[in-house]
C-alpha cells in the first residue's frame, strides 16, 4: 500500500462511528515513516545519496528527506572526488550531502577515507613514505573539514581490505605500506575527528565466515594494540540467488561483544532481472531478516540501503541482468521491500511464517568408535534452507549447511537413534525427521573405518567383502551388516558371524584381530537373497 493511501485509510477510520469499524484494526504507526519508527528503536535507517538527481528531482529528494534519518555519499566524499589533485581538495558534491542532511535532521556517515577504488592514479603511484604522508593529509583535510560539523557522526577509515578468503586485499596500499596503514589511518582519524565514530568497513562479512572472521581478528588485535576503532560496517550487498547468509545475528554479536558498534552500512539485495512477485517477496524477507539481525543487537546502530530507487543504483552496470536492489520501484512506488523494513522496525510480524521441509531420514556411514558421517535428502524452503541441526533427543549432535554431516566424539559401542532438522534465514525450524539408528564400534582407540563392496553377483546370490582400516592399533573388531530385507549369509572366511534377523555381526577370526595402526584386514562372506539384479545395500555399523 503507498503512503499516501495507508494515510487515507487511517484517517477514513477516524470518522466512523466505534460500530461500523469491521476492518482489521490498522495499527496506530502504520502510516509511519521509516525514520519514524527507527528513531521509536533508537536506531538509524539511512540511505546513500547521488548528488545529480539530489539536485534534479524533487520526488527524490522528498523521499530521502522523509523517510530516512541517515546520509551516506554514494560517491562525493570518495578520494577521487574530494582530491583529485594532490592537495586540490574539492567539496563542492561533499557539502551539498551534509546540507542536505542538516536541512532535514538526518546524521552523516562519511564514506570513505582510504580505499584501493575511485583513488586517483596520483595516490598509487607515490613512494611508500608520501603515500603514507598522503593518506594522513587526506584524513587530516577531509575528515578534519566536519570535525566541528555535529551531523556528520562516523566515517569509513578503512574500506574493503580483505580478499574474500580472509588474507589482506594485495592492494596498492598493503603492498606499499603493509598491514600496518590500517592502525596508522585509524590513528589520523581519530586526531582529525576525536569525536567521530571510526568504522572499517566490508562485504560478504555479514554471516560468518572466512571473512568476517579475519574482520574479527584485525578488529580485537587493534583494540588490544590500543588503536582507535569504534565500529565495524556490513555492506550487506546481498543477491536472492546465493541465498541468505548464515548466522548474521551471531556474527553481530561477536563483533559488539568486542566492544565497537556495528552497522549496516550499504545494504541492497539484487535479482535476477525481470522482476516478479516470487522475487519481490524472497527479497523482502531478505530485508526483514537483515533489519531484524540489526534490531536484535544493543550495539547494531542501524541500516543504511545503498540508495533506495531502483532507478539510481550501482547494480544493473556491474551485474548485467540483474538488478530491483532497492526498495521502491525506478517510478518511487514502494516495493514489497519497502512494507519489509518498515514492518521489522516496527516490530510487525515476520514476513516469512514458512519453515522449511521435513528433512529425509538420515543415512549412517563411514561409522566408527567415535564419529560417522549422516546424510539425508534436502528440505526445501520458500526463501532458502541456511542449515540443519542433527539431535539425540534433545542434545545436539551436530549442524551443518548441507544434507549432510560428520558427527565427531561419539562414545564408542553406542546405540546413537538421531534426527535432522532443517532451518531458515527467519529462524524458522522444520519437523523432525524420521529418526534413524547406528551403534558406534568397539572404542579400542582404533578409529577403523569399514569399506564393503560387492566383489561378485549373480541371480540370487553375491559375494560380499568387508576391508577394515584402522588409524590406531587394535585387538579385536566387529562390523554389523543390517540389510534392509532378508538376505542369507551362507559361508563366511577370515571372520566369526552372529546373525539376528536382517543384522549379520562379523566378527574377527582368532587370527585376525590384530590390525597395527595404519593397518588393514579383509573378511568375505557369501550371501544369497530372493531377487535379481544389484543386491541389497546394508547399513554398516
Ligand atoms: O560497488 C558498490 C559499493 C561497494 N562498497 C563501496 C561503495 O563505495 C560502492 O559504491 C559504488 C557506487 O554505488 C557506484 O556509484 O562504488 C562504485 C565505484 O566503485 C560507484 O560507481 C562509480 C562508477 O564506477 C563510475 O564510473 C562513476 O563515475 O560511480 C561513479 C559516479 O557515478
Amino acid at each position: 500500500m503507498s503512503r499516501l493511501r495507508r494515510a487515507l485509510l487511517t484517517g477514513a477510520l477516524a470518522v466512523l462511528p466505534a460500530a461500523a469499524v469491521l476492518l482489521p484494526a490498522v495499527p496506530a504507526h502504520a502510516s509511519d515513516t521509516l525514520r519514524a519508527h527507527a528513531e521509536a528503536r533508537g536506531k538509524f535507517i539511512g540511505t546513500a545519496l547521488a548528488t545529480s538527481p539530489l539536485a534534479g528531482e524533487s520526488a527524490y529528494r522528498t523521499i530521502a528527506a522523509s523517510e530516512f534519518n541517515q546520509i551516506t555519499a554514494e560517491n562525493a566524499m570518495k578520494w577521487d572526488a574530494t582530491e583529485p589533485s594532490q592537495n586540490q581538495f574539492t567539496f563542492t558534491a561533499a557539502d551539498q550531502i551534509v546540507a542536505f542532511a542538516e536541512a532535514n535532521d538526518q546524521q552523516v556517515h562519511g564514506h570513505t577515507l582510504v580505499w584501493h577504488s575511485q583513488t586517483p592514479n596520483w595516490v598509487q603511484n607515490l613512494s611508500a613514505a608520501d603515500l603514507r604522508s598522503a593518506m594522513q593529509n587526506h584524513i587530516a583535510r577531509v575528515a578534519g573539514r566536519y570535525a566541528s560539523n555535529p551531523v556528520v557522526k562516523s566515517w569509513d577509515v578503512v574500506n574493503e581490505v580483505f580478499d574474500d578468503n580472509g588474507a589482506m586485499r594485495n592492494s596498492f596500499w598493503y603492498q606499499k605500506l603493509g598491514d600496518g596503514y590500517i592502525a596508522d589511518a585509524f590513528r589520523y582519524a581519530r586526531a582529525a575527528d576525536p569525536d567521530a565514530e571510526l568504522c572499517i568497513n566490508d562485504y560478504n562479512v555479514e554471516g560468518v565466515n572466512a571473512k568476517s572472521t579475519a574482520m574479527y581478528n584485525l578488529v580485537r588485535t587493534l583494540k588490544a594494540q590500543g588503536v582507535p576503532i569504534d565500529c565495524v560496517g556490513l555492506q550487506s550487498h546481498l543477491a536472492i540467488q546465493y541465498g541468505f547468509p548464515g548466522q548474521v545475528q551471531e556474527n553481530i554479536q561477536r563483533f559488539a561483544d568486542l566492544g565497537v558498534n556495528v552497522r549496516i552500512t550499504e545494504i541492497d539485495i539484487r535479482m535476477q532481472m525481470p522482476r516478479d512477485a516470487t522475487k519481490d517477496a524472497t527479497q523482502a524477507a531478505y530485508y526483514t531478516n537483515m533489519v531484524k539481525a540489526c534490531l536484535a543487537v544493543a550495539r547494531c546502530t542501524g541500516i543504511t540501503i545503498w540508495g533506495f530507487t531502483d532507478k539510481y543504483s550501482w547494480v544493473p552496470d556491474t551485474f548485467p541482468g540483474q538488478g530491483a536492489a532497492l526498495i521502491y520501484d525506478e517510478s518511487y512506488d514502494e516495493k514489497p521491500a519497502y512494507t519489509a523494513v518498515h514492518d521489522a522496525l516496527a516490530g510487525g510480524p515476520p514476513v516469512d511464517p514458512t519453515p522449511p521441509s521435513t528433512p529425509g531420514r538420515p543415512a549412517a556411514s563411514a561409522i566408527t568408535a567415535t564419529g560417522a558421517t549422516l546424510t539425508w535428502t534436502a528440505s526445501t524452503d520458500n526463501v532458502g534452507v541456511t542449515g540443519y541441526d542433527v539431535y539425540r533427543g534433545t542434545t545436539k549432535l551436530g549442524s551443518s549447511t548441507a544434507n549432510s554431516v560428520t558427527l565427531t566424539g561419539l562414545t564408542p559401542e553406542t546405540a546413537y537413534t538421531v534426527h535432522v532438522v532443517a532451518r531458515d534465514a527467519a529462524g524458522n525450524t522444520s519437523t523432525a525427521s524420521e529418526t534413524a539408528t547406528f551403534t558406534t564400534t568397539a572404542g579400542s582407540g582404533g578409529g577403523c573405518t569399514p569399506a564393503y563392496r560387492v566383489v561378485n553377483s549373480w541371480p540370487g546370490g553375491f559375494q560380499g567383502e568387508v576391508k577394515i582400516t584402522c588409524s590406531d592399533p587394535v585387538t579385536s573388531w566387529r562390523v554389523t551388516l543390517t540389510y534392509p530385507e532378508s538376505v542369507r549369509i551362507t559361508q563366511n572366511w577370515s571372520s566369526a558371524l552372529s546373525s539376528s534377523g536382517t543384522a549379520h555381526t562379523f566378527s574377527n577370526a582368532a587370527w585376525n584381530g590384530s590390525i597395527p595402526a595404519g593397518g588393514s584386514t579383509t573378511f568375505g562372506f557369501i550371501g544369497s537373497w530372493n531377487g535379481t539384479g544389484t543386491p541389497p545395500a546394508p547399513v554398516i555399523s
